[in-house]
């Protein structure tokens, strides 16, 4: 029997500055589901991708004296590599510069011109002539000037093409009101209010003041004006118009569009709209978040309130991350980024309740059968209330995650983490264990856990991809054991299962120290960010301003102890993209030492290499890796570079 297609899609983001935290949520978010999808056995489609043209790419590619998919190409690669390294699935990247998304987009543009939906008009209103752009009414800035630059504007006019909205209004009114498309419902009056009741206005759908976009093809002097570009993004990438794809009968209409609540609208009103002019199905649901927000803001590069995901992911691991973002956002409302906020989620579901239920569990296991349960079981009456909330999990998940409610899903799964918890404290093994009688009953209430373990890490699996295959090495869980077929039941382990001891899945943070010190990272990041921005507002390009620690004295300095070190051997720091783990000739026995550098040097780069080494810093563990002492780098534009020393001065030298 063929599969179930299911289509999920993202927004495809600007590739105007370094993606964050933000745009993290709504790929996390529909990774996870297209996860959860795949493990139900349907064929899953998700496409996310970068939406390239327009006149804000051309002015920031021309400040830098490039092309603008030069431009692109370098921020888009950003994107990317972000994705690979949160783990994000994607079958399908649409870049709007690509060639067929062109020409599809041409076709599409000329087809709604051939039925009558576009007309050639003119565009009036406040212009910005340094910004070359129009603004309405409503978005000028409180001295009725330009809201980017804030310099006056004129009043102006511009021939362009428009769409005809209008004979729309009744069938987008019934869409929103009427069906399940729009997620929360709640927001659809409020649309209908503010936008159809007054009358829809027709939308401007292409400009004559600049070149970077696709250029109408009747009328070569007009570009595209972004949103039937990007809009159209959602079905080209599936081959409508065009012949580098041929799955578009396969999976229109989409399941599922997400996407944060500044851009409902154009999801709500003007893609449906484009898609009845074109005769198209509608896609089945938009799903509307809100914003991360940063100090009671959107969290935007524009406003330089961004949070780097390499920082945090470095910090506690993509996983923790994802989980993170995904359990704070609700549907439809924002969620405010703290580190308070996220180290404590951290602690209390992952470290304390999911990680400490997995190593308690099979610590047991080992301590009291040596690793393999015997098969001599005894049941209690106890045991059928927590079986039956376990196998009654699946069903509850399943339902949230049809209704892209991926909060609630999370919370659900983690009830049953809590009482499988309860239920360790209900059935003491620890005492049980003491007995020797009692040695059956032990193996029932750790079959039992092991069991929920088995259901609950696969149903966490679509959210958190790294670790719980690591959960499943651990419990003796078998890839047959984890599909989703056996999500809804029990005794599918073996009954003389053997559990295998493992690294600690998520380590405890300390709260006082990590927050400090994550506060002060972040804080310089914003700074930079900050700087950056303002550096790029003036034309400039940026530089660091060079802010020195506070003055100390000789004695101070004599505390440091920096002495020449060989590395001897080096190698990557595993599940880590940015620590290099080094043996160093020290001069006094040698030691260990991991350092930050893997993105900028290969382990080769350094064996043999002789460089500076903070002797006396206090050891600590990076990502469960003993670090003792530190290697003297310099932050340069091109990135961290290493100070070597010269081959000549032996290992253990002072340098003062
Ligand atoms: O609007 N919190 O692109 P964009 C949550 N190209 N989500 C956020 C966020 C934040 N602080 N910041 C960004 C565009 N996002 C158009 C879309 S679609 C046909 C064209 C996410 O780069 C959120 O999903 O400004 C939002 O909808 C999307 O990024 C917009 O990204």
């Amino acid at each position: 029997m063929s599969k179930k297609p299911f289509y999920i899609t993202t927004p495809i983001y600007y590739p105007s500055g370094d993606p964050h935290i933000g745009h993290c949520y709504t790929t996390v978010a529909c990774d996870s589901i297209a996860r959860y999808k795949r493990m139900q056995g349907y064929d899953v489609m998700f496409l996310t991708g970068t939406d390239e043209h327009g006149l804000k790419i051309e002015q920031k590619a021309a400040e830098k004296g490039v092309t603008p998919k030069e431009y692109v190409d370098v921020i888009v690669d950003k994107f990317q590599k972000l994705w690979k390294y949160m783990n994000i699935s994607y079958d399908r990247y649409i870049r709007t510069t690509d060639d067929y998304h062109v020409e599809a987009v041409q076709n599409i543009f000329k087809a709604l011109y051939d039925k009558g939906y576009i007309y050639k008009g003119e565009y009036s209103g406040k212009y910005c002539t340094p910004c070359e752009s129009f603004w309405t009414e409503s978005q000028l800035d409180e001295n009725g000037c330009c809201p980017e630059c804030h310099r006056p504007v004129k009043f102006a006019k511009e021939e362009a093409y428009f769409f005809k909205m209008a004979p729309f209004a009744d069938r987008i009114e019934k869409l929103l009101l009427e069906t399940d498309y729009l997620r929360p419902k709640t927001r659809a009056t409020e649309l209908v209010n503010n936008f159809i009741k007054p009358g829809l206005e027709d939308l401007c759908v292409s400009r004559t003041s600049f070149t970077w976009g696709v250029p109408v093809s009747f009328d070569e002097k007009h570009v595209v004006y972004v949103w039937i570009d990007a809009l159209s993004n959602y079905i080209t990438a599936l081959g409508y118009e065009n012949s580098a794809h041929s799955d578009y009968d396969k999976y229109w209409p989409a399941d599922v569009h997400m996407v944060a609540k500044d851009i409902m609208r154009f999801h709500a009103i003007i893609w449906p709209a484009m898609l009845m002019a074109l005769d198209l199905p509608l896609p089945k649901h938009l799903a509307v978040h809100g914003w991360i927000t940063m100090n009671g803001e959107k969290m935007s590069k524009s406003l330089g309130n961004v949070v780097d995901p390499f920082v945090l992911g470095e910090r506690y691991g993509q996983d923790a991350i994802r989980y993170h973002i995904l359990r704070e956002m609700a549907l439809g409302a924002d969620s405010l980024f703290s580190n308070e906020i996220m180290i404590n989620r951290i602690n209390s579901d992952l470290a304390n309740g999911f990680g400490n239920l997995v190593s308690r569990t099979v610590a047991m296991v080992d301590k009291y059968f040596g690793g393999t349960l015997p098969t001599e079981r005894k049941s209690a009456p106890l045991d059928d209330e927590f079986r039956s909330v376990v196998t009654g999990l699946l069903p509850e998940v399943d339902k949230y995650i049809d209704e892209t409610k991926i909060k609630q899903a999370l919370e659900e799964i983690f009830k049953v983490v809590d009482r499988a918890n309860k239920y360790i404290d209900e059935t003491e093994p620890w005492k049980l264990g003491k007995d020797d009688a009692q040695k059956p009953r032990l193996a029932s209430v750790l079959y039992n856990l092991l069991e929920t373990i088995r259901i609950t890490s696969a149903l966490l699996a679509p959210f958190m991809p790294t670790t719980m295959p690591e959960v499943w090495k651990q419990i003796g869980a078998s890839e047959e054991d984890v599909k989703y077929d056996n999500l809804g039941k029990f005794d599918v382990l073996p009954a003389n299962v053997t559990v295998h001891k493992g690294e600690i899945l998520f380590p405890r943070i300390d709260v006082d120290k990590e927050i400090d010190e994550l506060n002060d990272i972040l804080r310089k990041n914003m700074e930079a960010a900050q700087a950056k921005l303002s550096a790029e507002e003036k034309g400039e390009e940026a530089a660091a301003p060079i802010e020195l620690a506070p003055e100390i004295t000789i004695d101070d300095f004599a505390k440091v102890e920096i002495r020449v070190a060989k590395v001897v051997a080096c190698e990557k720091v595993k599940k880590s993209d940015k620590l290099l783990c080094l043996q160093l000739d020290d001069g006094m026995g040698g030691r260990q030492v991991v350092s930050g550098i893997a993105q900028y040097y290969t382990p080769e780069d350094l064996i043999g290499k002789k460089l500076q080494l903070i002797a006396n810093l206090k050891p600590v563990k990076l990502r469960g890796v003993d670090s003792n002492g530190m290697i003297c780098a310099a932050d340069t534009p091109d990135g961290v570079k290493v100070i070597f020393v010269d081959d000549s001065i032996p290992v253990g030298s002072k340098i003062r």
